[in-house]
């Protein structure tokens, strides 16, 4: 097996200390930050909610398992975030009220820093007044919502019409994403723009801000 085989079998199991040393001993094999972390934590975690949709698996396990991925994540996030000079342009992210799965959008933030973006996470169960509180206070470019339920992505309207509401939509544009998420979503309550997965979301952040590489 080899060692990203390892790391997914490893989150799977729940067993964080050995997410810890593979990880390393991955990046002393010079595999890539972002190949540990697309092939190995994001594969491994799709296989964990695989199980757990099939019901093999339950809550508890699942934490567990998200547990052992952040393990991993401590040591590939300084390696992801490399490079990171001078700050292409602030975003604010958050998960959508009512919403506490913050795994995916962890992972948008941490390739939006290492891709050079100064990242404000607001964490999970985020209201509107404080997106936009907190997108007039820092003068951010973006704020990228997340939400992982069908019933919580119906929020990211209330979001979008609040930045409108005050003016703010001419200086912030608004982001969305997460599972039951789709670009016609976005089209229907006039996002600014939709990614499916964390490195688009770091391309689309790019084209919104005119940046080409
Ligand atoms: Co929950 N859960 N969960 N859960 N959970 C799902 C989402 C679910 C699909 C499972 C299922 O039934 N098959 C289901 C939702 C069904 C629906 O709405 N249609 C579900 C449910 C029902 C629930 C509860 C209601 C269960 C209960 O209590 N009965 C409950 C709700 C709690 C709440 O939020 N209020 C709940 C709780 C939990 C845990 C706490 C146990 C845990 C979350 C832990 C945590 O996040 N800290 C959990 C987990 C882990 C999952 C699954 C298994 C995995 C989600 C995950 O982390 N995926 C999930 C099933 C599944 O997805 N297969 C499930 C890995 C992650 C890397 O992917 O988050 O999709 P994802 O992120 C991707 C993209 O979506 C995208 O990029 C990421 C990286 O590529 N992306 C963005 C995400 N945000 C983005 C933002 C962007 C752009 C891209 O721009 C800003």
């Amino acid at each position: 097996m080899d060692t990203l085989e390892e790391i997914i079998s490893a989150i799977e199991k729940g067993d964080s200390e050995s997410v810890h040393e593979l990880s390393e001993k991955a990046l002393a094999e010079d595999i890539p930050a972002a190949d540990i972390l697309n092939k190995a934590f994001i594969e491994g975690m799709n296989r964990v909610g695989e199980k757990f949709k099939n019901c093999e698996i339950f809550i508890p396990e699942v934490l567990i398992s998200a547990k052992a991925m952040k393990a991993g994540m401590d040591i590939i996030k300084p390696v992801l975030a490399e490079g990171d000079v001078k700050s292409r342009g602030k975003i604010i992210i958050g998960t959508v009220k009512g919403d506490l799965h913050d795994i995916g959008k962890n992972i948008v933030g941490m390739l939006l820093e290492g891709a050079g973006f100064e990242v404000i996470n607001l964490g999970t169960d985020v209201s509107k007044e404080e997106f936009v509180e907190s997108a007039e206070k820092e003068k951010a470019d973006i704020i990228g919502l997340s939400a992982l339920l069908t019933t919580t992505m119906l929020y990211m309207r209330e979001v979008v019409d609040s930045v409108k509401k005050g003016g703010l939509d001419r200086n912030v544009k608004v982001i969305i994403g997460g599972a039951p998420i789709s670009q016609s979503y976005a089209d229907e309550i006039k996002a600014d723009g939709y990614a499916s997965d964390a490195t688009s979301a770091v391309d689309l952040v790019k084209n919104l801000l005119k940046i080409d590489h």
